[in-house]
């Protein structure tokens, strides 16, 4: 069959909306129709040659949309489930899936090699394989995946809201509940309000963490951030720092979470100033793998027994966390619909990804055609 999608042929180019031809499902996989994709940053960094994929390479990993059509042996979903994509699959054997980390499958090895697990590619131009972002591609209009890569959810919940359990909601809100492991009277600081960022709040919130301090240049980032239970809201750190200062009378902050688009050596020296004693420094965002952003005192690490982590998906389970996450949506606990700044359609993917460079989007939304 064909789909219409939106490929990457080298690093520093946009977008093109191509004509694919896609192969039908083999054992394991399933034909998914997708029904919305979300505009992570993290698909710049392929843009911006930061994160080497291999190319040509269709691009997205937030996705949600209805199952058309299963292949041999697959019993975890059928025609017409509705389903969101986890960006990195699951398959529920290997050593990190088995005790419980299913959020370091081994399957995540290839995600920037765009191909199944098999090793083979189902989109092809002209005879030409290509990928698709953390296997998935969901700036497509349908797309051959793995079944591990799907999560069923209930068919009531609207496609276009649920994509953002995808990746940035589970991401953010995890970073602060599981990796971060923000409890009531805490005082947590956020560096960057994006998509991941702005449910760091969230989750700290929810968490009931005392003070939620945020950081971000952008003006209308910390009004959102505010509005979604941010406590203080600053443009930069040393204003943030001096106030924690004073929140905390001196013992500075428990938890720092770094939720910019790109991570510097300056935002993790900000944020590893900022938490006291015993605090926690969680490295979410990501950086070019080649650079080193990490430079800080080993004494005071040891002396003031600090923790630097990092984590992927805020060290949640996807196949637990986004069914759990749309239910709290469901209950009203968790703010979704607010997040979405802007739809676009797959045709406006570069202009999408321009606002995000502008700082105009919280999250934008790629809405595919019926
Ligand atoms: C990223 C991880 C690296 C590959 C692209 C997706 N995760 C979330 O944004
Ligand atoms: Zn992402």
């Amino acid at each position: 069959m064909k789909t219409k999608a939106a490929v990457l042929f080298d690093a520093g180019k946009p977008f093109e909306i191509l004509e694919l031809d896609l192969d039908g499902p083999g054992p394991g996989e399933v034909l998914i129709k997708y029904t919305a994709a979300g505009l992570c940053h993290s698909d710049l960094h392929l843009i911006d040659g930061d994160l080497v994929p291999r190319f040509p390479i269709v691009g997205g990993h937030e996705g949600a949309g209805v199952i058309e059509d299963i292949g041999p042996g697959v019993t975890k979903v059928q025609p017409g489930d509705h389903v969101v994509c986890s960006f990195i699959p699951n398959c529920g054997r290997c050593r990190y899936c088995a005790t419980g980390r299913s959020n370091l499958c081994d399957l995540g090895a290839t995600i920037l090699d765009g191909h199944l697990p098999d090793g083979s590619y189902r989109f092809h131009a002209n005879g030409t394989d290509v990928g698709a972002v953390c296997m998935l591609g969901t700036f497509a209009e349908r797309a051959t995946i793995s079944e591990h890569s799907v999560v069923k959810i209930d068919d009531w919940l609207p496609l276009t809201t649920a994509v953002l359990v995808g990746c940035g909601v589970p991401t953010g809100w995890a970073s602060a509940n599981y990796a971060g492991g923000v409890r009531a009277g805490d005082t947590t600081v956020i560096y960057g309000i994006g998509g991941i960022g702005i449910n760091a709040v969230q989750g700290a919130a929810h968490a009931g963490a005392k003070n939620v301090v945020v950081v971000d240049p952008v003006g209308f980032k910390r009004d959102t951030a505010l509005e979604v239970g941010a406590t203080h809201a600053f443009a930069t750190a040393a204003e943030a720092a001096a106030k924690v200062g004073e929140l905390t009378w001196g013992q500075m902050a428990d938890q720092a979470l770094i939720t910019v688009g790109t991570v510097d050596e300056q935002v993790v020296t900000d944020a590893f100033n900022v938490i006291g004693k015993g605090g926690t420094v969680v490295v979410t965002g990501l950086a070019n793998p080649e650079k080193l952003t990490v430079h800080v005192s080993g004494g005071v690490l040891t002396l003031f027994e600090k923790t630097i982590k990092g984590t992927v998906f805020g060290s949640a389970n996807p196949q637990y966390d986004i069914v759990k996450l749309l239910r709290l949506y469901d209950a009203g606990k968790l703010k979704l619909d607010e997040l979405v700044t802007t739809k676009y359609t797959l045709d406006q993917v570069n202009e999408g990804y321009q606002d995000l460079r502008d700082g105009k989007n919280i999250r934008g939304v790629i809405v595919h055609a019926e």
